[in-house]
């Protein structure tokens, strides 16, 4: 079994859910905030079977898409190596997507 944990864009997070739910995945969301931007995303935390984990992940690709954002005012650069000065959007999502072995499930 796997642990995916996917960060959604918000805009994007009903059609996944849709999409997971249709296709039998169980999943937790988690109301979560980029640190970047500071705008709200959801984390979708799922337990998969191995053989499962392809077939959520397409959903996710098929369901999210890139969007370029505006950067609000007052954005920190702090340790960013691009010229700052000449960025006024930049690239957010689709999915931003972890996915770790799980060593032990239970369920009481
Ligand atoms: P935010 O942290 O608000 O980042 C929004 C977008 O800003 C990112 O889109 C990326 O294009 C840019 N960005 C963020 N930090 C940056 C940096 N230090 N240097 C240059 N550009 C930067 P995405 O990469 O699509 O990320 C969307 C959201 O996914 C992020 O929102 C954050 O909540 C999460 N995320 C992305 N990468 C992550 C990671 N390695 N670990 C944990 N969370 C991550």
């Amino acid at each position: 079994m796997k642990l995916i944990t996917a960060i959604i864009n918000g805009k994007d997070v009903n059609n996944v859910c849709k999409a997971l739910t249709k296709s039998g995945f169980a999943f937790t969301k988690i109301a979560t905030t980029g640190g970047f931007l500071k705008s709200n995303n959801i984390t979708l935390i799922m337990g998969v079977d191995d053989d499962k984990v392809d077939a959520a992940l397409e959903i996710m690709h098929d369901n999210c898409m890139q969007r370029k954002v505006p950067l609000p005012a007052g954005t920190s650069f702090d340790g960013w190596s691009t010229e700052p000065a000449y960025i006024t959007e930049v690239l957010v999502g689709g999915a931003t997507v972890f996915i770790t072995d799980v060593v032990r499930f239970e369920k009481f």
